[in-house]
């Protein structure tokens, strides 16, 4: 391609935009630098930051999923809702049923707080089919002393497609947190069920367990009647609590997924995840049948090293075998990150990520993660790109999209690995300190490249999602950031600078990856080929004032990035929750 026309000056806009936030004084002879006087913005209520094509209810609270599946033609979304108002509390389950997993149809409440053993809340929980097709839901209810216990919900008729309407057995609570050493409010959010070459089934509940994160292990022959293993199917010492732990089964370097209840292929792998640290972590490992453990390949004692389903705002995910296309479906919450009061003014918060399709990468070490398909069927008005050539300092506008709601696909290609930067292995326990540091504005050998989103024309508003490429002693390491602090001129808003290394193979794979899924106020990304995903949530005032934003692919390190290929594509509006039967 000809050299760019509208290659414009990178350093010299972000540098603008960096000085115009800050004023320098002089103060009993020091510099200092000081945040200016908050420029007066519009209100954060608006119907504008609302998402297109993200999950969420036309208004109050939301937060973790309550195990999605697929039944009899149907999709069903269940969550964690507050009828009441844009604050947790009130807690029941939300239920939306789809044939796509983009559109979606709201239903009333499954599950409600009026029994003794949940009138305090409808916490998670997970959706089993039985031997038999039987379905059978187990969730967590806070008692009326406060204390988490393990229920039981059978739909009322199970040819309804829509499975309206739960019936609570009378055996209710059918686990109690009894036994030495539990704490009974640190007992929740059970696992789906799978069964073991015994004919019992197993789940998992998120204890705390003598002041220690645990797994615990129950068995019942009926789904009803529960014994606790004498042992948990992990534990760890290194934090007191995990709550929403899944646990699947996956083959290396195969997409299709597992349905744990059935035969396991040799040669897979057990995926333990749980969420903790306000982030979702997961260990690989086996499933040893004898002895009714998860024995993790590699036990780090340091928490901040855990692999991490998404490097940014996402929690309390659950994943669900897919019989309908034979995948491994994985979902999460991504929480607003205004302040409380913004979400009472609003009457909203939260929303889910977009459902990815998960799998384990050839070499077994870790997860790959992509949107699912479906999601293209919002694709309008594709642009493409080819043979663009980005040197140090190049900023290339992305236009022809709508830059509120797109979907943006461009591959990197280096020209040269011998600019890479030294790895520092220490950045791996604080990867949003190094993306702080490192930032987009900061030169360096092999990147920062990437892509500038939701930016304002004068770039005081943006948000960059990049990559950097480091030589480490073997191998090349990656570091992707989704950088936030400049996505809005409002004050009081959560904006860090997010990130996560993955190993790559350069000499084999040559093109990085970068996929960003933008929707209002929901940056959701995917580099590497799904290595690393990163979902942000940001407020831009352009965005509600202008009704506008630009989007740009830049470079900023000192070796020349090829784009072989960049792809974009406008999102039409999917119809979630309009519709209520
Ligand atoms: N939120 C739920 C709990 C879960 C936590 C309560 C995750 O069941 O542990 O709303 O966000």
């Amino acid at each position: 391609m000809a050299p760019m026309s509208q290659a414009w000056a990178f350093s010299f806009l972000l540098l603008l935009a960096l000085f115009s936030s800050f004023l320098i004084c002089s103060s009993n002879g020091e510099r200092v630098f000081l945040y200016p006087q908050s420029p007066k913005v519009s209100s954060i209520v608006s119907k504008r930051y609302r998402t297109a094509y993200h999950f969420q209810p036309p208004k109050n609270w939301i937060n973790g999923m309550c195990r999605p599946m697929y039944y009899n033609g149907f999709y069903h979304e269940f969550y964690q809702y507050n009828p009441n108002g844009s604050l947790w509390g009130n807690i029941v389950w939300g239920h939306s049923v789809s044939t796509d997993l983009v559109n979606w149809i709201r239903l009333e409440a499954a599950i409600e707080r009026d029994t003794p053993s949940d009138i305090n809340g409808c916490w998670t929980g997970s959706a089993t089919i039985l031997t038999g097709g039987q379905l059978v839901i187990i969730y967590t209810g806070a008692d009326t002393e406060k204390r988490q216990v393990q229920n039981i919900v059978l739909p009322k008729n199970q040819s309804d497609p829509y499975l309206r309407e739960w019936i609570k057995v009378g055996d209710n609570p059918v686990i109690e947190p009894v036994g030495p050493g539990l704490n009974s409010s640190q007992f929740r959010d059970p696992t789906t069920g799978w069964i073991g070459p015994d004919g019992l089934w197993r789940i998992a509940v998120g204890a705390e367990l003598n002041g220690y994160s645990a797994a615990l292990l129950y068995k019942s022959k009926d789904f009803l009647t529960w014994t606790r293993v004498d042992h948990p199917l992990y534990s760890s010492k290194t934090f007191s609590m995990w709550e929403c732990p899944d646990f699947f089964a996956v083959l290396p370097g195969n997409k299709s997924g597992l349905d744990l209840s059935a035969a396991i292929p040799n040669g897979a792998k057990h995926v333990l995840k749980m969420s903790l640290d306000s982030c979702d972590k997961y260990m690989i490992g086996v499933y040893d049948l004898k002895l009714d453990t998860f024995v993790p390949d590699t036990v780090l004692e340091d928490r901040r090293l855990w692999l991490r389903i998404d490097y940014g705002n996402y929690y309390a995910s659950k994943s669900f075998f897919d019989s309908k296309k034979g995948r491994r479906i994985i979902w999460g919450w991504t929480n607003e990150t205004d302040s409380s009061s913004d979400d009472v003014a609003k009457g909203w918060a939260g929303i889910h990520a977009i459902p990815r399709t998960i799998w384990l990468g050839g070499d077994g070490k870790q997860l790959l993660q992509w949107p699912v398909q479906e999601i293209e069927s919002l694709h309008t008005g594709e642009i493409s790109h080819q043979g663009i050539e980005l040197k140090k300092g190049d900023l290339f506008e992305i236009k022809g999209t709508d830059t509120l709601q797109a979907d943006v696909e461009i591959d990197f290609e280096l020209t040269s690995n011998n600019n890479t930067d030294p790895f520092d292995p220490s950045w791996l326990l604080d990867t949003e300190k190094h993306c702080r540091e490192a930032d987009a504005s900061v030169h360096g050998g092999v990147g920062p490249f990437g892509l500038v989103v939701l930016a304002s024309d004068n770039m005081e508003e943006h948000t960059t999602v990049h990559f950097r490429v480091y030589k480490s002693q073997h191998k090349y390491m990656i570091l992707m950031c989704s950088d936030l602090r400049r996505s809005s001129l409002r004050p009081g808003l959560y904006t860090p600078a997010y990130g996560g290394f993955f190993e790559f193979d350069l000499e084999k794979e040559k093109k990085i990856s970068l996929r960003t899924l933008i929707d209002r106020s929901a940056v959701e990304s995917f580099g590497g080929g799904g290595r690393v995903c990163i979902m942000a949530r940001v407020y831009p005032v352009a965005l509600v004032d202008d009704g506008g934003a630009r989007m740009y692919a830049f470079n900023n390190g000192s070796s020349t990035v090829r784009v072989p290929q960049l792809r974009a594509w406008s999102m039409t509006r999917a119809q979630v929750n309009v519709n209520k039967v």
